[in-house]
């Protein structure tokens, strides 16, 4: 079984600022769960475009208020304590933080381990692994 501590992992590898958020990736790859599942921080004020091209993510939102836009229909969401939304087609998206907004996010495929969102709002599938 395996089992791990926030805090613990807060300053380790597996901890990932951008700049418009930070991320706590305590499943990847290298844990062989088929997922993983991180604690994300969105800094207030910021609006960051993503386009998960070769993932599926669930964000399921524990504090903070904000809302998803998705680009291909321009449909907008409110977001909030107890609201989860799933990129279920890939669907390029816009997230605009009203205030700090922290956030359980599952993907699937896992992350490898460091990935940053490149020009396009994408991950890339073979970012460098972290044990
Ligand atoms: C909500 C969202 O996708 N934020 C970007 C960071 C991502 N959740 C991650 O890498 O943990």
């Amino acid at each position: 079984m395996l089992v791990k501590k926030l805090e613990d992992l807060r300053t380790s590898p597996r901890h990932v600022r951008a700049d418009n958020w930070e991320s706590t990736r305590l499943l990847l790859a290298s844990d062989g769960m088929g997922f993983s599942l991180h604690v994300t921080r969105l800094f207030a004020g910021r609006e960051t475009r993503m386009w998960y091209q070769h993932h599926l993510e669930a964000v399921y939102c524990l504090e903070g208020e904000g809302e998803v836009h998705t680009l291909a229909d321009g449909a907008t969401y409110r977001i909030g304590p107890g609201t989860v939304y799933a990129l279920d087609r890939h669907d390029e998206h816009v997230l605009r933080a009203f205030s700090d907004m922290v956030c359980v996010c599952v993907f699937n495929p896992p992350l490898r381990g460091r990935e940053v969102h490149d020009e396009n709002g994408v991950y890339a599938p073979d970012a460098e692994a972290v044990s």
